[in-house]
């Protein structure tokens, strides 16, 4: 295949440093959020958050990510309905001690009202390999590297677009692809829950661990 330049825009060190450090400094600011308002939110800003997310990197280009965007009420219901089944029995008895633990300073349980509050789910589906036009096999590769870090730009772009999210893993989420209808080659990743904050929203009061603790320069 012929190579063609790179459309490559550079910045003044200046610049660079400027946006790094407020690009840094915005995305500190972004919090998981539990409580939605029932506020809409313009789909185009929805669209081209995913339109950012779908530039990811992937591996060999395969592009193994299918989004679906729920805004409707009766999807958004059967959604929650089901993922409140599965979490009931998670927290009454799949869930081991140590990990209710670990989940206890978030204050989860097993009601999902924002399911239903939130205007839009994002429900993330990884494409174990994909059918070409003569419905042959083709293999994805790093599928599940590729589509966290398309929903990483997802998370960061609906941040920075002004909305908040919620990464919620109901598991298992197999249901997403029956009431989703998409195809046995495509597993659920991740449901999105976005929209704005309630008015009182309150978050957990937890902390990040200092980047030099998560960071080594050698
Ligand atoms: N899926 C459950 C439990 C849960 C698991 C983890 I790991 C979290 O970070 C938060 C919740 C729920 O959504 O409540």
């Amino acid at each position: 295949m012929a190579d063609q330049p790179l459309n490559f825009k550079p910045l003044t060190s200046a610049a660079s440093i400027d946006f790094a450090a407020k690009h840094a400094d915005s995305l500190e600011q972004r919090r998981t959020v539990r409580s939605f308002s029932p506020e809409p939110v313009p789909e185009t800003v929805i669209v081209n958050c995913l339109r950012a997310a779908c530039a990811a990197p992937s591996g060999a280009n395969r592009q193994p990510w299918h989004f679906v965007v729920v805004r409707d009420s009766e999807k958004k219901r059967a959604i929650r309905i089901a993922a409140e089944k599965e979490e009931a029995a998670f927290y009454r008895e799949r869930a081991s001690k140590e990990w209710l633990e670990a989940l206890a300073p978030l204050g989860t349980d097993a009601n999902k009202p924002f399911l239903e509050q939130a205007p839009y789910l994002i429900a993330i589906f990884q494409q174990r390999f994909q059918l070409d036009a003569q419905g042959n096999r083709k293999k994805n590769y790093y599928a599940p590297e590729s589509v966290g870090i398309a929903t990483g730009i997802l998370i960061s772009a609906l941040h920075q677009s002004g909305l908040v999210c919620l990464t919620h893993t109901p598991s298992p989420m197999g249901f997403l692809q029956d009431l989703l209808t998409r195809p046995s080659h495509e597993r659920p990743y991740l449901l999105l829950v976005v929209g704005y904050p309630a008015q009182d929203a309150m978050v957990p009061e937890i902390a990040r661990k200092p980047t030099a603790e998560m960071v080594s320069i050698v």
